[in-house]
């Protein structure tokens, strides 16, 4: 959320700043942003909306300069309008932000009891007069940038410029993630290593706390005392080459249909085919000895943590807690001695999962994350990094990270089995061939698209839609639900199937049409009854099953989509491909923006 760029270069930078903005657009998109520096003055350019309009902006304004800052913003406080738009400025300053001032009110008094004049209604604004003040009181960048870090509560990432500057920026990060990248006689910040990847590939991880002078000979790093640190520079790996939708239409539709290869490069890494066994990276302690699990994550992440409960127990025996991270601290979680906290992001900065991971670390928890960044703060932080290998994922609705995270999961769930004694040999070689036959069945059902595009029509005029599921597809129920209503903006819910009576078959008439999704197998027939119950009060199902559950209950079925048969383990992992392509679909037949839907962005370092 909020991607933030800066360039102390040695040519023009407003093209770069753009660039590095349309490689982080999926952090949002609510405005956008530069501020230049040149000649003492700083030029500024701001538009509202996606970043076509600031590029629009620019082309009638341009921004000359060969220093600067930019932002493409989720709003989080004030409306996103122009007068909103990052960068915030002063005649002095100008810097842009990434995270939330918690304190911005009192800051804020105090600021207009001084005199100071606000133009927006963010919290941000109050940091750029903060900077001023000691800027116009005669203190140095530097000095003034130390003034104020200290009067600030909650999350930043930061990078400021100075009007009579034009060699320098600062940066600084507290709960937000900022990098430093080092050019040829250039140096750049940015949220992440994917924005600065065509300009360098030498990146520097801020710790927390951490704060950064920029200028074009390379960076000087304080930490929070203001003490000189040196911080290594690693090689980013983030590709240079445009992230491009190829011959999809959509993001989204292509990182659907890229699953069974992600996944298959996910499994490879965490299986070993020849032997028939599971193999996770080395750790230096005894996963034999955990005695609990407790797994938080948020929004898609959390419902492959819900599907990882019933592995873990249903194979290791082992009890798991489960809890939404924006949650998990404020109840006070009871975290035993021996627990394992595993933390599921996909980018690994999601800021509620942090500060939850944060809360387990100092309580003594071992800490694993399965993450699709290697390089992110929470895989900088874990003792165990389970990576996800689905490559970048830009559609703001998760589909490859999730169904990549299921596979980890899947195999770490083997893998604690094995190491407590609650699987043999032979059952761990089943599990396996099981896993090594996902990227198969994941074309299979990748395979229904057409049917599942000319069915969309059905559900598209739908003000509400009601998903079920039953154990390891109950969350897939949820997730389907989530899927639908963030991209088509249809009102949805995921249940577990046996709970509809116990309310939300009220809601049941003909205008509402119910998902269900029902492998056949040992479940089967119970899910069927919930169906029928919803048959039997005029409700339109949807039945998603195999050949086999089709034949047995797809009569009479508003449409049915027919899945490959799988093994119950994997079938969570298949019937995501159906939930996911009915959202696009029924997206797509409203005309709605899939990739950027409304409100939403992607990677959220807000809590
Ligand atoms: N609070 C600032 C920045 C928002 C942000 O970082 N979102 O992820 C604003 O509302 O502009």
């Amino acid at each position: 959320m909020c991607g933030i760029i800066g360039i102390v270069g040695k040519e023009q930078v407003a093209d770069r700043l753009v660039d590095g903005l349309r490689r982080m657009e999926y952090r949002g998109y609510d405005s956008a942003g530069v501020c230049t520096v040149e000649g003492g003055q700083l030029i500024r350019r701001r538009a509202e909306g996606k970043l076509g309009n600031l590029v629009i902006e620019l082309a009638r304004n341009p921004a000359q300069g060969l220093i600067g800052i930019a932002h493409t913003r989720w709003a989080t406080h004030g409306a996103p309008t122009t007068s909103n738009a990052h960068p915030h400025a002063t005649e002095q300053v100008a810097l842009v932000h990434n995270g939330i001032i918690e304190n911005f009110k009192p800051l804020r008094e105090a600021l207009t009891a001084r005199g100071r004049k606000f133009e927006s209604e963010t919290d941000t604004e109050v940091v750029a007069h903060l900077v001023s003040e000691q800027v116009e009181a005669g203190l140095s960048p530097q000095d003034a940038v130390k003034a104020v870090l200290p009067q600030l509560r909650g999350a930043f990432a930061l990078a400021i410029a100075f009007r009579a500057h034009d060699d320098m920026l600062i940066g600084a990060r507290l709960g937000s993630p900022l990098v430093v990248g080092y050019g040829e006689g250039e140096t750049y910040l940015g949220s992440d290593a994917l924005a600065l990847a065509p300009l360098t590939q030498r990146i520097t991880y801020l710790e927390e706390g951490d704060w950064v002078v920029i200028t074009r000979e390379g960076a000087q790093i304080f930490d929070t005392d203001n003490n000189e640190v040196t911080r290594p520079i690693v090689a980013s790996g983030a590709t240079a080459a445009a992230i491009e939708k190829g011959n999809y239409r959509h993001f989204m539709q292509k990182e659907i249909f890229e699953q069974p290869v992600v996944v298959a490069q996910t499994l490879r890494s965490y299986l070993r085919r020849v032997e028939q066994t599971v193999a996770l990276p080395q750790i230096d302690f005894d996963l034999a000895s955990i005695n609990r699990v407790t797994i938080v994550a948020c929004g898609t992440s959390f419902y492959a943590a819900m599907v990882a409960k019933y592995w873990f127990e249903q194979f290791a025996r082992l009890p798991v807690d489960i809890d939404v991270a924006s949650e998990f601290r404020y109840r006070d979680p009871v975290l035993e001695e021996g627990g394992l906290s595993l933390f599921i992001s996909q980018s690994g900065e999601t800021a509620d999962t942090l500060a939850a991971l944060r809360h387990c670390k100092a309580a003594g928890q071992t800490i694993a994350v399965v993450v699709n960044v290697p390089t992110s703060t929470m895989a900088r932080e874990a003792d165990l990094l389970l990576p996800t290998h689905a490559g970048p994922e830009i559609g703001v609705a998760s589909t490859k990270a999730f169904t990549c995270q299921l596979a980890v999961l899947a195999a770490l769930a083997a893998h604690l089995a094995v190491k407590r004694g609650r699987m043999n040999r032979a059952e761990e070689a089943a599990i396996v061939e099981h896993l090594v036959e996902v990227p198969a069945a994941l074309n299979a059902a990748l395979a229904h698209d057409e049917e599942i595009a000319a069915m969309a029509h059905l559900i598209a005029p739908a003000r509400d839609v009601l998903y079920l599921g039953r154990g390891a597809d109950y969350p897939l129920a949820l997730e389907g639900a989530l899927k639908l209503k963030e991209i088509s903006y249809i009102h949805a819910e995921g249940y577990a199937s046996g709970e509809m009576k116990h309310g939300p078959i009220a809601l049941i008439d003909e205008l509402v049409p119910v998902i269900v999704l029902a492998p056949s197998g040992p479940l089967f027939e119970k899910t069927v009854s919930n169906m029928q119950e919803v048959r039997a009060r005029g409700g339109k199902v949807v039945l998603i099953s195999d050949a086999e559950g089709i034949a047995e209950a797809g009569e009479g079925c508003l449409a049915t989509i027919e899945m490959p048969k799988v093994h119950p383990l994997i079938a969570p992992l298949v019937y995501a491909v159906p939930v996911q392509l009915l959202a696009y679909h029924v997206a797509v037949a409203k005309g709605t923006d899939v990739d950027q839907p409304r409100n939403l962005a992607k990677s959220v370092t807000v809590e």
